[in-house]
Order: C-alpha cells, then structure tokens, then sequence
C-alpha cells in the first residue's frame, strides 16, 4: 500500500512540475509573442519644410509613428516637389510598406502611383492637404484642416471689425499673398476671401503666391506697396507670409496695424503656429490668425490603428480649429447660422 502512495505522490509532483514548466513556456512563448508583436511598417511622403507650420506637423507625425509606438517608419522629403513624391511613394510599394502616408504638396497629378498602390495592396492615408483624383477608393481616408471654413471665418472676422469702424466695404483695399497655388489650403483660403469680396463688393488691389514661405511674402508685399498706394488689409494665407509682408510694410515706412482709418496697413494670417507671428499678434502688428492645427501625428496612428482592427474610419476626418485675435471688441464671428468664439490673445 505504502509503495503505491509513495508512487501517487511522486506521479503527483511530477504531473505538477511538468504542468508548471508548461504555462512558464506558455507564458514565456506568450511573452515572446508579445515583444515580437508585429511592427506596422509605415512610408510617410511629406511634402517639404517651407514653413514652421510643416516643420511641427513632421515633428508630430515622426513621433506618433515611433518604433515606441510599434512603427517602422520610412520617412521622405519630397522638397515642394510632387515627382520627388511620386518617387517615394513608388519605392515604398517596392518594400510592400503595410500603410502609406501622403501629405500632397499639391491637389492633382495622384492617380496613377495612388492606382499603383491600390493594386499592391497597400492602404494610402491622406493627411493635411487633399488630392483631386476620378476614383477615391484609391485612399482609405484624410484628416486635416477645412481651409475654406478657415478662409470664411477669416473673412467674416474682417467684416465684422470693418464694420465695427464704420469703414464702407468700397474702403476695404486687400493685397491678398496666396499659398502654394494648387494647394488645398490656398484654394480654400483664397475661395473664403473671394467670397466675401464679391458679397460685401471689397477691392481686392492684388493677388500673387507668396508660397507660404517667409522670403516670398516680402517680395510680393514689396512688389505690391511699389504699385498701390491705397492697401489698407492683407490677407496672408499663412505665419511665414506675413512675417515676410510686415518686414516689407515697416521698410517701406508704413506701419502695421489694426488702425486703418489713421493710414495703419492691417495684417491678418493663419496657422497660429510660428513663435514670432504670436508675439505679433500679442503686439497687434498681426490682428487676427486663423488656427490651423499641424498635430496630425496622433491622428493618422488612430487611423491606422482602426485600420489595422479591420475597423472602416470616416473618409474625411476635419479638425476643429479657432481665430485668435488681439482685437478685443470682436468677441465672436458668424458664418451661416453658425457662431464661433474668438479667440482673445493678450
Ligand atoms: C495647411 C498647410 C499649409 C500651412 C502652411 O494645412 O498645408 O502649408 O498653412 C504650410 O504654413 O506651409
């Protein structure tokens, strides 16, 4: 009898042993498994660094798709250029990335590589501004910024404050300085202020791309003060531009600011992004900037991270962004029968 206990007790301890030794190599193979979690291979085209605005957005998305975060990235800079882009996005399907992402320096010219991704199989995520292509399966979907809700609220911003000194729409004389032309941000500013000036019948003097760079805003504001002397707003379509343009007022001896019926030359912007531009509106040399948000990064990882649940996210994904302004009487703008706070900065 002893000799059979004995034998139970042994077959026990074993049976014990051999159970303990398999969950810790279960949860030795399930550990394993964890840290060799899938990395999700991710080429990201941006298209250039011509302002602070891109600058941050590209800080926002390399640090959202970390290898922390379980990414292999394969960042390219596309330099302004689409071909340099076209040819990123082609080597990305050449590694057979599992996502791509494009920040479109421009809206058309996309369909071919986009159909090229579409048929290795990799889902292509739009981010920033759009692009123009006949069949729109060939990306999953876009978040960024409504540029002409940007643009219109801008505009309301001015005819709210022109109206508030009594200044007559045919006294309003804008120089607007344009974005890259093509870019959905420039189409959408410029549609918002075009709008308005055809309802209200302001004078738009001037239109010329300042390509929301710094250098290129002076130049244009330099060529415009040298052929009219009646400017009395300028529409700036990003921080850059009108950095640029105040450098061009205040050397051509004007001054800047929201006091147009003392000869003061307007300026207003959008981003909200640039250190310098917000200390300008602080000082009110800048008198209201239309926000637009370059903090994508998280937003295009919880794309992908739906995407890779097998989760469809809404094709078009917008930001909600605000004015900020140093103009303390103007409180709130109207666009529809929408209202909007304003933003005040002191
Ligand atoms: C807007 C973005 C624009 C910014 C500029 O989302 O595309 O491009 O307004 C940037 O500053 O250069």
């Amino acid at each position: 009898m002893k000799k059979t206990v004995h034998l139970t007790a042994i077959l026990l301890l074993l049976a014990t042993f051999l159970v303990a030794c398999r969950s810790s190599t279960v949860s030795e193979t399930s550990t394993s498994a964890e840290s060799e979690k899938k990395m999700i291979t991710v080429g990201f085209s941006q298209l250039g660094a011509e302002s602070d605005w891109r600058s941050t957005n590209t800080d926002s998305m390399l640090e959202a798709l970390s290898k922390e975060n379980g990414y292999t990235l394969i960042y390219k800079n596309g330099q302004q250029k689409q071909a340099n882009q076209v040819t990123a996005l082609r080597m990305f399907i050449q590694q057979d990335v599992d996502y791509i992402v494009l920040a479109p320096e421009t809206e058309t010219g996309w369909d071919f590589v986009l159909k090229e991704a579409k048929d290795a199989g990799i889902p292509v995520i739009i981010v920033d501004r759009r692009v123009d292509v006949e069949d729109r399966s060939l990306y999953s979907c876009w978040v960024g910024s409504d540029f002409e809700l940007e643009g219109t609220k801008m505009a309301a911003w001015i005819h709210e404050y022109t109206q508030f000194k009594g200044i007559a729409d045919e006294d309003v004389h804008i120089a607007h300085i344009q974005g890259t032309l093509g870019s959905t941000a420039q189409l959408g500013r410029t549609r918002g202020l075009q709008n308005a000036a055809r309802e209200y019948g302001w004078n738009i003097l001037a239109q010329e791309s300042g390509d929301f760079t710094e250098v290129r805003g002076k130049e244009v504001m330099s060529s415009f003060l040298r052929q009219y002397d009646n400017i009395n707003i300028v529409y700036c379509e990003n921080d850059n531009e009108a950095i640029g343009a105040i450098s061009a007022i205040e050397a051509f001896g004007k001054k800047v600011g929201p006091d147009i019926e003392n000869g003061e030359i307007m300026v207003v912007s959008f981003d909200g992004i640039n250190q310098d531009a917000m200390q300008y509106l602080r000082e009110g040399k800048i008198s209201c900037i239309a926000e637009c948000n370059p903090l994508h990064g998280p937003r295009v990882q919880a794309l992908i991270e739906m995407l890779e649940k097998g989760e469809e996210p809404e094709k078009y994904n917008y930001v909600a962004e605000t004015l900020f302004s140093s103009v303390s009487e103007i409180k709130s703008i109207t666009v529809g029968d929408k209202t909007y706070d304003v933003d005040i900065v002191k």
